[in-house]
C-alpha cells in the first residue's frame, strides 16, 4: 500500500528515517539539518499543547520547515505504543528533554531497542543524562548553557560578561547532536546495533570555549574579555573602525606580519630576538603590541571600508565589512550562491531566510515543504502504522493524539 507520508528523494540522507520529540530551537535544528539533508523527518509535539515555538513570529516558518508533525501523548499508555511503532523502522531518534525524561517515564534506551536494535538515539539535554540529583533534571536554555560552561564569562567586553546571541547555544548544541548521531548511524550501519548519546549543552559549550581556558588550566592566566571587539591575545585581530563603518581582519601568517609592518612603516620593529623575520602573530603580550593597535586604528580610521578591504586582501590579510542584514541580501556572493531562499508558506504566503547549508554538490538538497500546522501530519502518520480511521479518531477522542488540519 502506498504510505500516506510522502517525503521527494533528495540529498545525501534520502530514505533515512528520523522522529524527534523537541521544542524551541537547539533540538529542532538537528532535526531539521537532516530533513534539509533528505531524510523524512516527523516532529513530535504534545497533543496538549504544541512547541513554543509557534508562538514566535517568523522563526517557525525557516526552523521547521520539510518536516512532517505528528501531535502525540508519548507517555500515555496507548500513546507509547504508537511511539514505539513509530520508532521500529526509524534510523534515528532524537529528544530534548530535562534529563532523563524518557527513561525515567520508562521508555529507556533498551525498551526501544528491543523494537529496533539498529536505532540511534541522540538524548539532547542542558546538564546530561547523567550526574548530579542537583543539576541532571534541571531545565535548560540557551543562555543556562552559555552560563554554565564557563562560555558565557568570556565573552562580553572587559566591563561585562554577555551572552553570544542570537541563542547561539542552541545552534552549537544543534551541530552536535547532527555530527554525534551520523556517527553513530555510520556505526550502526556496520555493526547493526544501536546507539545512545548523552548531549549535554553545557559541554557542547564547554568545547566551544576551550581556547582560552587551556591556558589558564595549564598554569596560565585566564584571558581576559575583549575590549572595543578586539581579540584578547592577539594584536590586529578583530574589529576596526573606519571612516564609513565597521570591518573585521587578522593578521595571521609571515607575510601578511611583514606587510602589515611595512604599510604602517614599523618594519624596523621586526628582525628582532622577540619578533624574529617571520613572526606569524603579535601577541599582546609583546612589547610592539600597543604600537601596532594604534597604528592600526588611525590607519584605517582615515580610510573606507573599501580602500581597506582593497589594501588588505592585496597582501592576502583577511578581512571583511560588518555587514547589516540589508547588505546582505544584495551582496553578489550571496546572490551567486543563493544563499537566502524564498519557500511558500502552508498559508501560501511568501517566506524568505538562509537557503540550505551545505551544498551538497552530487546530492543537492532543497526546501520542498513549508512548515507544518500543529498535528496536521497526525492522521497519516498513524494510517501508515496500521490504524484505522476509527482507531485515529478514538486516540483524538482520548487526547492522546491531536489531528490537525490539513492545509
Ligand atoms: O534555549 C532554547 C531557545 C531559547 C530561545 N528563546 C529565548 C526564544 C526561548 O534560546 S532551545 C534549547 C532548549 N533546551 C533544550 O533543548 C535542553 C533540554 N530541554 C529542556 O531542558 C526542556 O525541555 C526545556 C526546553 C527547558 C523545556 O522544558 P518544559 O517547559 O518543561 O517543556 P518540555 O520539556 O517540552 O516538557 C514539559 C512536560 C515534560 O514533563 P515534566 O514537566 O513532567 O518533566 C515532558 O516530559 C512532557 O511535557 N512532554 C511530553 C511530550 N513532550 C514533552 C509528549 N509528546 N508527550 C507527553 N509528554
Amino acid at each position: 500500500m502506498t504510505k500516506k507520508v510522502q517525503t521527494p528523494k533528495f540529498g545525501p540522507l534520502a530514505g533515512m528515517k528520523v522522529v524527534f520529540s523537541a521544542i524551541e530551537i537547539a533540538g529542532p535544528f538537528s532535526a531539521q539539518m537532516f530533513a534539509e539533508w533528505g531524510a523524512e523527518v516527523i516532529w513530535i509535539e504534545h497533543s496538549a499543547y504544541a512547541d513554543t515555538i509557534r508562538v514566535q513570529p517568523n522563526y517557525p516558518e525557516l526552523s521547521r520547515r520539510n518536516l512532517h508533525a505528528l501531535s502525540l501523548n508519548v507517555f500515555s499508555d496507548e500513546g507509547r505504543e504508537v511511539f514505539l511503532k513509530l520508532i521500529e523502522d526509524a534510523d534515528v531518534f532524537i529528544e530534548a528533554s530535562k534529563g532523563p525524561a524518557f527513561a525515567k517515564r520508562g521508555i529507556t534506551d533498551e525498551l526501544l531497542w528491543a523494537r529496533n536494535k539498529k536505532l540511534v538515539i541522540g538524548h539532547l539535554s542542558g546538564f546530561g543524562q547523567y550526574g548530579t540529583a542537583e543539576y541532571t533534571n534541571l531545565a535548560a536554555y540557551n543562555t543556562i548553557a552559555q552560563a554554565f560552561s564557563g562560555y558565557l564569562m568570556q565573552n562580553g567586553d572587559v566591563d561585562q560578561p554577555m551572552p553570544a546571541f542570537p541563542y547561539t547555544a542552541d545552534y552549537m548544541a544543534g551541530f552536535a547532536v547532527t555530527s554525534s548521531v551520523l556517527a553513530a548511524v555510520y556505526g550502526a550501519e556496520k555493526t547493526g546495533v544501536g546507539e545512545s548519546i548523552d548531549v549535554a549543552m553545557y559541554e557542547v559549550m564547554l568545547r566551544v570555549g576551550q581556547y582560552y581556558m587551556m591556558d589558564y588550566l595549564n598554569g596560565g592566566e585566564m584571558c581576559p574579555r575583549m575590549t572595543k571587539g578586539k581579540d584578547p591575545l592577539y594584536c590586529g585581530c578583530g574589529l576596526y573602525k573606519c571612516s564609513d563603518g565597521y570591518i573585521v581582519f587578522e593578521i595571521v601568517g609571515g607575510s601578511q606580519v611583514s606587510s602589515m609592518f611595512e604599510v604602517l612603516g614599523i618594519s624596523d620593529l621586526l628582525g628582532t630576538e622577540e619578533i624574529p623575520e617571520g613572526t606569524q602573530l603579535i601577541a599582546r603580550s609583546m612589547s610592539c603590541g600597543e604600537i601596532l593597535e594604534d597604528k592600526l586604528d588611525a590607519f584605517f580610521a582615515e580610510k573606507t571600508i573599501e580602500e581597506s578591504l582593497a589594501l588588505l586582501a592585496s597582501y592576502k590579510v583577511a578581512g571583511a565589512k560588518v555587514l547589516d542584514v540589508e547588505d546582505l541580501q544584495s551582496n553578489p556572493q550571496y546572490v551567486a550562491r543563493d544563499s537566502f531562499t524564498e519557500w511558500e508558506t502552508m498559508s501560501g504566503d511568501k517566506c524568505k531566510g538562509p537557503n540550505v547549508m551545505p551544498k551538497f554538490k552530487n546530492n543537492p538538497c532543497k526546501v520542498w515543504r513549508a512548515t507544518p500546522s500543529y498535528g496536521m501530519d497526525t492522521a497519516d502518520i498513524l494510517s501508515d502504522l496500521g490504524y484505522s480511521d476509527e482507531e485515529i479518531s478514538g486516540f483524538a477522542e482520548r487526547k492522546i493524539v491531536n489531528v490537525g488540519k490539513k492545509a
